[in-house]
């Protein structure tokens, strides 16, 4: 972040969407709830166990060299669930935990008339606290997110959110907004004294472009928050009708990728290499 002003993180569901994300030339992952849930079928609403979201992203890390930013929804309940948490991902090669402020079980934060319930903003701040103390290395980032203009609470409450947050020991600041223009977050940008810098998901707001986001100066991190997910579903739609109308795969066959690339990102090439080698 330092070198590069506003890192931009890539949404990820699985090992081999890191790996693309990498390739175009993100700065960093985001082990995103929303995204794993939809892969399972399900809706985000804390059904996934820690287990399934900490599985894939040991996955994640285990095929990508980028930084992954682990969302980790509520910390899956208290003060002494987030000392469990934050300890498990780091092992797992976290750079960054994100915690919110809703109740557990939460609800998604982008659906229309969704049951947004935050915590105390002293629960909250121990839950920052125990974070803080639990990593082992002073850089693992700890990220607290308020919910507090996504639950309709209004600047004044989001940033003295933000502002305890901070005080109890948190790096960075994230604020949502399901806003459709970036005025929300960009009165409350402007309106933020902390010096934690903040963390945007522009999803609900998207002319909030990279250069309008540096322009600001305090924001240092853009999360696309679903758009790994997005961008497979459209693609799947699309191919699985045209396979469907054309009665076959015999015209979709060259606006696919080849099965070689496929290959390719499963590093088939380094497997031919080993069986030459050790294969006796
Ligand atoms: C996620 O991607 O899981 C997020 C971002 O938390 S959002 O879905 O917009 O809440
Ligand atoms: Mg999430």
């Amino acid at each position: 972040m330092a070198k590069r002003g506003v890192a931009q993180v890539m949404a990820t569901h699985s090992p081999l969407s890191a790996r693309l994300a990498e390739e175009a030339g993100f700065d960093g992952l985001w082990a995103s709830g929303f995204e794993l849930s939809a892969l399972y079928g399900l809706a985000d609403v804390s059904l996934l166990s820690m287990t399934q979201h900490l599985d894939m992203m040991r996955a994640i890390a285990g095929q990508s060299s980028l930084p992954i930013v682990a969302d980790l929804d509520t910390g899956s309940g208290n003060a002494i669930n987030v000392i469990h948490t934050v300890s498990e991902y780091e092992r797992a090669g976290a750079a960054a935990v994100v915690i919110e402020d809703k109740t557990f079980p939460k609800v998604t934060s982008l659906v229309a008339y969704g049951r947004q319930e935050l915590v105390r903003v002293e629960e909250f701040q121990g839950k920052i606290a125990a974070a803080v103390a639990t990593r082992m290395d002073k850089n693992l980032i700890i990220v607290a997110r308020t919910e507090a203009l996504i639950a309709g609470l209004g600047e004044a409450e989001a940033l003295k959110r933000a502002t305890a947050y901070e005080e109890a020991g948190a790096d960075m600041i994230l604020v949502h907004s399901k806003q459709k223009t970036p005025d929300e977050i960009e009165s409350f940008v402007h309106a933020w004294k902390g010096k934690a810098p903040l963390v945007i998901v522009p999803t609900a707001y998207p002319e909030m472009t990279v250069e309008r986001i540096r322009a600001h100066g305090k924001i240092c991190m853009v999360i696309y928050g679903n758009h790994a997910i997005r961008a497979s579903v459209t693609a799947m739609k699309e191919v699985f009708a045209r396979i469907r109308r054309d009665g076959g795969i015999q015209r979709v066959y060259g606006d696919i990728v080849s099965v070689e690339e496929i290959f390719r990102l499963q590093k088939m090439e380094q497997i031919k290499a080993d069986e030459i080698r050790f294969l006796r």
